[in-house]
C-alpha cells in the first residue's frame, strides 16, 4: 500500500516533457511548501518543521527545529542525546545544515551537546568557517551558550558495554527503523540493523530549499571517526536552483562518491529525484558488489519543485513526507530485493 501511494504521487508530480537521454524532464507544479524525512521517525521531525512551514516560515528555520526533534529523543539510538557511542565509550555528534545559497555548516565528532544541528547553523552563520570539529566545535558550542551534558544514557551504556564483549564492529541494516527496545543482535552501525541518521529537506513557500542531517554516527565505530553525515556533499547538499539530497546508511561508501552532491548533479542533468536516487545507489553497487549487499544505503532527495524520491540499496529505508495535503511514510524501492 504504501508503495502504491509512491507510485502515484511521482506518477502524477512528474509530467514527462520531450527527453532525449531517457531522463526525465521535471515541470513546475508549485508543491510548496514540504518536507522529507529518512525513516519512519523522520514523521515526527516532519511535524515540527511543519508548524514553520505551514506558517510561511523560512526552510532552514524547519530544518533546525525538525532535527533537533530525534536529537532530543533519547530512544533514537543513533541521533543526538540516547545514541550508540563509539568503542571507548564517547557519545560523539556529526550535522550540517546548508540553504539555497550554498551558506553552510557544520560540526564533527561534537561531545556533550544534544543539539549538535544548531551549532553547526551558528558556525554557518556566525564563523568565517564552515566546519568545526572535537573540542573546538565544543568550546565554540560552551562560548555560544550551550550546556554541556552527558549524553551517554543508562540504556546506550548497557548496549555498549554488551557490544564490548564481543567488540565486533558489524553495522546492522536498518536499525533506524527498529522498534525502540527491539533487541539487535550484534548490532553494528551501518549493518542491517544499525544506523540512524536524521536527513530532511525542506522546500518552504517562498521556493527556497534548505537541509539537514544529524547523527551519533556508527555506533560502535573507532574514536574520532567521522562517516558522511556532516560532510557537506556526501551526506548533504543543497543547490537552490535545482534540488536537494540527503544520505543515510554507511558513510564511508557514501563519502567515496560524494553521494549527495552526485545526486543533485543527476538532477540537474534532468533526472527526477528518484531516478537520480537511483543511479547514484547502483554506482556504489557496482563499484563492491559484494559489500553493497551486506550494508545499508539510502539516499532520499527534493526538486526546487517539491517532487522528491528515494532509493536505497536494501530493502527497509523509509522515509516520511508531510504537505499541506499529504502526510505519511513512503517504502523507498530498493536495489537489492529479498
Ligand atoms: C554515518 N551515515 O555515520 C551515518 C550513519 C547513518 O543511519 O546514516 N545512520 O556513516
Amino acid at each position: 500500500m504504501i508503495r502504491r501511494s509512491f507510485l502515484k504521487n511521482s506518477l502524477l508530480a512528474l509530467p514527462i516533457l520531450p527527453a532525449s537521454t531517457g531522463t526525465l524532464n521535471i515541470a513546475p507544479l508549485g508543491k510548496k511548501p514540504v518536507v522529507v524525512s529518512t525513516w519512519d521517525f523522520g514523521k515526527a521531525a516532519n511535524a515540527e518543521a511543519w508548524k514553520i512551514l505551514s506558517s510561511k516560515g523560512k526552510a532552514i528555520d524547519a530544518i533546525e527545529a525538525g532535527a533537533k526533534v530525534p536529537e532530543a529523543d533519547e530512544s533514537n539510538k543513533t541521533v543526538g542525546y540516547g545514541g550508540y557511542p563509539d568503542r571507548d565509550g564517547h557519545v560523539t555528534l556529526d550535522a550540517c545544515i546548508m540553504d539555497h545559497n550554498g551558506n553552510c555548516g557544520a560540526v564533527m565528532c561534537l561531545e556533550h551537546i544534544v543539539h549538535p544541528i544548531s551549532v553547526a547553523r551558528l558556525v554557518m552563520e556566525k564563523t568565517p568557517h564552515v566546519i568545526l570539529v572535537g573540542e573546538g566545535a565544543l568550546d565554540f558550542a560552551l562560548a555560544n551558550g550551550f550546556k554541556k551534558e552527558n549524553l551517554l544514557t543508562p540504556d546506550s551504556e548497557k548496549a555498549w558495554k554488551e557490544w564490548l564483549k564481543k567488540a565486533n564492529y558489524n553495522p546492522i541494516i536498518n536499525i533506524e527503523n527498529k522498534k525502540i527496545n527491539e533487541p539487535v543482535a550484534g548490532a553494528f552501525p551501518g549493518s542491517i540493523d544499525n544506523h540512524d541518521t536524521l536527513g530532511i529537506l525542506a522546500l518552504d513557500s517562498m521556493g527556497h530549499l534548505s537541509g539537514g542531517c544529524t547523527t551519533s554516527g556508527m555506533a560502535f565505530k573507532m574514536h574520532g571517526r567521522v562517516g558522511d553525515s556532516p560532510v557537506i556533499g556526501a551526506g548533504l547538499f543543497v543547490d537552490g536552483e535545482i534540488g536537494a539530497a540527503t544520505s543515510t546508511g554507511v558513510g564511508e561508501e557514501v563519502i567515496r562518491c560524494v553521494g549527495s552532491h552526485l545526486v543533485v548533479e543527476y538532477m540537474r542533468q534532468g533526472n527526477s529525484p528518484y531516478d537520480a536516487c537511483k543511479k547514484v545507489v547502483e554506482r556504489i553497487a557496482k563499484r563492491d558488489i559484494e559489500k553493497a549487499k551486506t550494508i545499508q544505503i539510502g539516499f532520499l532527495a527534493i526538486d526546487k519543485f517539491g517532487n522528491h524520491g528515494a532509493f536505497a540499496l536494501q530493502k527497509g529505508f523509509s522515509y516520511a513526507i508531510r504537505s499541506e495535503n499529504q502526510e505519511e511514510i513512503i517504502a523507498g524501492d530498493s536495489y537489492f530485493n529479498s
